[in-house]
């Protein structure tokens, strides 16, 4: 066996705290993938183009108050309304680089206070990452960036707490990627990391559920 439409996408996750760089160096990844004639898609999290994605939208923004329970089920609820999508795309040869996933979920509401566990438990049953690149950056340096939006969790001091959070989070299967390097760099870095992933997949690794 082994034909190519019998091979599977990746499940590629980048992760970071607010202006790591994650978003552009997934467009990136999205860029070099598709030039290499690999079918991929790059989707975030959260997915506001839902109506749990509008709620938790409304919040960000501070146009709604939700109890941080509340806002942490709706974040996992929305990944949970794209699960089956996610294993369509990645069972038919589809990779996806996803910006930001249930690490975010757990390491942001974990910051306010909860309990890591009781963060985790909802993740549950998701489908696992065959690859977690986190852009690692001190979030002075972060914040030294500029354009933090003012959305509700884009201040220097609660970053701290998420980065922190991040480091309990984070294991040995994690690549962790220098952030304040040259963009060229990093480019590099995770182009030849990402494909040995897809290459990887696409022999056969079994997919996998959170958390593993
Ligand atoms: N965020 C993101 C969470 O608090 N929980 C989650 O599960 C996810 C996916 O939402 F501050 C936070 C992280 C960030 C904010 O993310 C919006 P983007 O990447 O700026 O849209």
């Amino acid at each position: 066996s082994g034909g190519k439409s019998e091979s599977r996408g990746a499940l590629i996750v980048l992760e970071g705290l607010d202006r790591s760089g994650k978003t552009s160096q997934s467009s990136k990844l999205l860029t070099y993938l598709e030039g290499l004639g690999h079918s991929a898609e790059l989707w975030r999290f959260p997915d506001r183009s839902t109506n749990v994605g509008q709620m938790i939208s409304m919040y960000l923004s501070n146009k709604s108050q939700l109890d941080d329970h509340t806002i942490h089920l709706l974040f996992s609820a929305n990944r949970w309304e794209k699960r089956s999508l996610m294993e369509t795309k990645l069972k038919t040869g589809t990779t996806l680089i996803v910006d930001r996933y249930s690490y975010s979920g757990v390491a942001f509401s974990s910051a306010k206070g909860l309990a890591l566990e009781w963060c985790k438990a909802p993740e549950i049953g998701l489908l696992s990452p065959d690859l977690v690149l986190y852009l690692d950056i001190q979030p002075e340096k972060a914040a030294e960036r500029g354009g933090y939006g003012g959305e509700r969790y884009e201040q220097l001091e609660f970053q701290k707490k998420v980065a922190k959070c991040y480091q309990v989070l984070h294991d040995a299967s994690w690549k962790i990627i220098d952030a304040c390097q040259p963009i060229e760099d990093i480019e590099k870095q995770l182009q030849e990391i990402v494909l040995d992933c897809v290459m990887t997949c696409q022999k056969g690794k079994p997919l996998s559920n959170l958390w593993s």
